[in-house]
């Protein structure tokens, strides 16, 4: 049981700072809510946010409410990355040194505004740019994007007689923003917070583009209960269909080793939006297999397998350093 002493203990390991306040109208089990909470501790008071449509803004936002406690602005869809790199050259230009974070969807990034995301890249703006990935455009009703992975149902790739949910394979965003050469690309997820917090302390501390992209379940998107969603976007990352990534100038610096991988109907069955790859059929087979050759293949060019300690007891911290190795 808790004491009053162990809460007001609890409390004071509590970062003081809070960007985002809680009262606001996510869904429960939101990733998202947590991992734009997990950022803006871990940022600090000292910034400022452009925020691309999507459910994050709609969330935080219902007019003439906010759960932000720092400077946010919202615009489009599609210009996260450009009104961020003008709020930056604005306050570099006064002198300030208040760092601009961009917060967009997978959507917003993978998508729409992605001219936007490569231009600030390319322009060397800085500005730490956070990707909450759910892996579909949720907002507006659970559409299929690029982010979306092979085989998952979305309103928009239904599975039936023509396909088993989406065609497609999943883009790999961190790959192409690695490869504008940028100083800190990395990916992250939900299920490991403090590795969260020590990236976003990295990226930080960086004077230009840093790129971070977030694992973040969407119960009501992915089809399991809220409160599965650390257990899920955990099973996404010990399957190696989640890689943990760190960049640094387009070069492979560290991975979050596995020491024990799950196979990957381990992680599928949890979200109905796969159901229909459990269905008793060659398709369904021929599917799962395909899926789980697509983790395997991750395992294998990130060199994820090994490691001593398991990736959930370190919290990631636990990374492998794999020397400045370029990748293909
Ligand atoms: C130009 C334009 N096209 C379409 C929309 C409608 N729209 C708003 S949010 C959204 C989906 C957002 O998806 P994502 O970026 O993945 O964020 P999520 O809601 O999943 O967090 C869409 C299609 C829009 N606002 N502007
Ligand atoms: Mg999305």
């Amino acid at each position: 049981m808790m004491t009053e002493s162990t809460i007001s203990d609890l409390r004071k390991k509590q970062p003081r700072f809070r960007g985002l306040e809680s009262g606001h109208r996510a869904c429960l089990g939101c990733g998202e809510a947590l991992a734009a909470r997990l950022v803006t501790e871990s940022a600090g008071p000292d910034v400022m946010v452009a925020n691309a449509t999507g459910c994050l803004e709609i969330f935080t936002t219902p007019w003439p409410e906010s759960a932000w406690r720092i400077p946010w602005v919202h615009s489009l869809f599609e210009n996260a990355g450009a009104v961020a790199a003008g709020m930056e050259a604005a306050l570099k230009a006064q002198g300030k040194s208040t760092k601009v974070l961009a917060f967009g969807g997978d959507g917003g990034t993978f998508d729409i505004g992605f001219q936007a995301l490569s231009g600030m890249l390319e322009r060397g703006h800085n500005v730490l740019y956070v990707c909450f990935d759910n892996e579909a455009y949720m907002n507006t009703g659970i559409q299929r994007s690029s982010s979306t992975p092979h085989a998952a149902m979305t309103t928009t790739s239904p599975p039936g007689k023509e396909r088993m949910g989406k065609r497609h394979l999943k883009k790999d965003i961190v790959s192409i923003v690695a490869a504008h050469h940028i100083p800190y690309a990395a990916t992250a997820s939900v299920a490991y917070p403090s590795d969260i917090r020590k990236k976003v302390r990295r990226a930080m501390a960086i004077d230009g583009p840093t790129f971070l992209q977030i694992h973040c379940p969407c119960p009501l998107g992915w089809g399991h209960e809220g409160d599965q969603s650390i257990a899920v976007a955990r099973l996404a990352v010990q399957t190696g269909l989640f890689p943990i990534i760190e960049l640094e100038r387009g070069g492979l610096a560290n991975v979050m080793p596995l020491p024990h991988i799950q196979p990957v109907k381990s992680y599928l069955k949890l979200q109905q939006r796969f159901r229909h790859l459990f269905a008793d059929d060659l398709r369904a087979k021929e599917e799962l297999e395909h899926i789980q050759a697509i983790a395997d293949h991750n395992i294998e060019i990130y060199g994820l397998k090994g490691g001593e300690k398991d990736a959930f007891d370190s919290e990631g911290m636990d990374t492998v350093r794999r020397g400045g190795m370029r990748w293909a």
